[in-house]
């Protein structure tokens, strides 16, 4: 066989499929697992395809065209910039085969600012390195994944006819762009990451709604199967349809009654909160979705909690069909926040990195392939085509109309769902962010001089000129 275009490492779900995409696009493809039976079952499985299978890196490397071009897919688990992981490992073995401008993607989930150390070092072996967040599952990787790569331009224009061949198509458009240099390809993929939890834990809550109000789960997969033909037209709104109409094959029941109410997590979802902390970035609906996810897994604690700490009888007086439409609402609303504030993250880290992200180019790629795909996002684009200094999703005028309009029922719901003592922590969260940023005044002024009476912190007055600041000689505390 000629010698392949491509080259992966990491045969496991994410590298199998990546490989038969590659593959169906007209490329030859060099594959390398670690565990070599792998290799050969994969091989042997896809007979008569464009594989060039290895038991060692030096015959994987020797089957490359030049300049290579090897992704990996392994397991990327370091979560600092020190630490270091099976990347680590496989780009170590492989420096020493390499020849010069050699190119080395990491596909794997990896943090961005590992990304960043290993560009560095694999620039000083003058070895070419792109950090691609790849989103999208299992599916998205065999039918077309959005891919978000980050690197120097040159080397993303080498990379850029395969990875155009295998991404995701919406409206003709691939959903794969440069994103920045650098790290900034997985710091984009670890925001979507973090927007996917915000995602997927306002439909969990819109579900406990339904439920506590006595919906039957056929009802409700009715509802989100309905949902999924309007505004809120999204793959996790049709996955959640579906899955809800799953019963069990031996008991017959919903499915999704039967798993335990205990959410996982890989740990993305935890990287995207200390980001926001370190930029001071607000990410409230994110936050109080990964808080679910934590408090969803103390199921011990919470079982124990639940015959010892009062809380009020659902009352839930609305008809199921009004209800239907306020839930909806307000979880149109939340969603919009929660985007406004993965976005504002995106935005401010791009800046200070210089980065140079397009919001509306990012946006745009999420269209297709990947788990946040939905039809809001065409209008997110716009928006940022529209206006790319837009300072905050929620002022351009399409949401500015729809958060007008959908909020008399978002603030129902969390009303409902608290005066009933449904957690609803991600749909209440996103109204607070709503009402404190639309509020001319917050009371920080109160705070400012608890802020002084404690520390002498000092504070600006009202009545005079921004950036003088005062102290007042608070009365003396005792006791
Ligand atoms: P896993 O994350 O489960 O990794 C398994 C692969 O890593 C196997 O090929 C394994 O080889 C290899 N590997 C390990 Br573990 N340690 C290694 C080492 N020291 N040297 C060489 N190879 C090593 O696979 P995955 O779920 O396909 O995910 C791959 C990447 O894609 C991850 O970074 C993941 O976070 C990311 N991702 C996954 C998804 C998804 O839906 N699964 C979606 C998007 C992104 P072996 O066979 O010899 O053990």
């Amino acid at each position: 066989m000629s010698q392949a275009d491509f080259g992966l490492i990491g045969l496991a779900v994410m590298g199998q499929n990546l490989v038969l995409n590659v593959e169906s696009r007209g490329f030859t493809i060099a594959v390398f697992n670690r565990t070599t039976s792998v290799t050969d079952e994969f091989i042997a499985k896809h007979q008569g395809k464009k594989l060039v299978g290895s038991h060692t890196l030096e015959d994987f490397v020797k089957s490359l065209k030049r300049p290579r071009k090897i992704q990996i897919m392994v397991k990327s688990n370091a979560v600092t910039d020190s630490e270091r992981d099976a990347v680590d490992a496989v780009i170590e073995q492989l420096i020493p085969l390499l020849e010069e401008d050699d190119i080395i993607i990491d596909g794997g989930n990896s943090f961005y600012k590992a990304t960043e150390r290993r560009d560095a070092y694999l620039a000083e072996k003058k070895l070419r390195f792109i950090g691609a967040g790849v989103s999208g599952g299992e599916e998205g990787a065999r039918k077309g994944p959005s891919i978000m790569p980050g690197g120097p331009p040159s080397t993303w224009e080498v990379m850029k006819p395969i990875f155009e061949s295998i991404a995701a198509k919406v409206d003709g458009e691939p959903c794969v762009i440069h994103i920045g240099p650098g790290g900034a390809g997985h710091y984009v993929k670890m925001i979507h990451n973090g927007i996917e939890y915000g995602d997927m834990q306002l439909i969990c809550e819109a579900y406990n709604i339904f439920k506590h109000a006595g919906f039957t789960t056929d009802e409700m997969a009715a509802i989100f199967n309905d949902w999924n033909e309007g505004e809120l037209l999204s793959y996790l709104i049709q996955i959640t349809g579906k899955a809800l109409e799953q019963k069990d094959a031996e008991t017959g029941t919903p499915i999704v009654e039967l798993i335990v109410d205990k959410a996982g997590q890989k740990g993305t979802g935890q990287w995207t909160l200390l980001n926001a902390a370190e930029n001071a970035v607000v990410i409230s609906t994110i936050n109080a979705a990964v808080e679910a996810r934590i408090l969803s897994s103390q199921k011990k604690q919470r079982v124990a909690a639940s015959a010892e700490l009062k809380g009020p009888a659902v009352n839930i007086t609305v008809s199921k069909a009004d209800l239907v439409k306020k839930v909806h609402d307000a979880l149109y609303a939340s969603k919009i926040i929660s985007y406004a504030q993965g976005l504002d993250l995106i935005k401010t880290m791009g800046e200070k990195k210089n980065w140079g992200l397009d919001l509306g180019r990012i946006a745009a790629i999420w269209r297709g392939g990947c788990i946040i795909r939905a039809r809001f996002l065409n209008r997110i684009t716009d928006a940022y085509r529209g206006n790319p200094g837009l300072v905050n999703l929620m002022l351009d005028p399409f949401f500015k109309d729809v958060l007008g309009r959908t909020q008399q029922n978002w603030r129902e719901v969390v009303s409902l769902a608290t005066l009933s003592g449904i957690p609803a922590p991600a749909f209440s969260a996103s109204l607070g962010y709503y009402d404190s940023y639309r509020a001319a005044r917050l009371p920080a002024n109160l705070l400012q001089a608890q802020r002084d009476f404690f520390g002498a912190h000092t504070y600006e007055r009202t009545d005079k000129p921004e950036g003088q600041f005062f102290h007042t000689d608070w009365p003396e505390v005792i006791g």
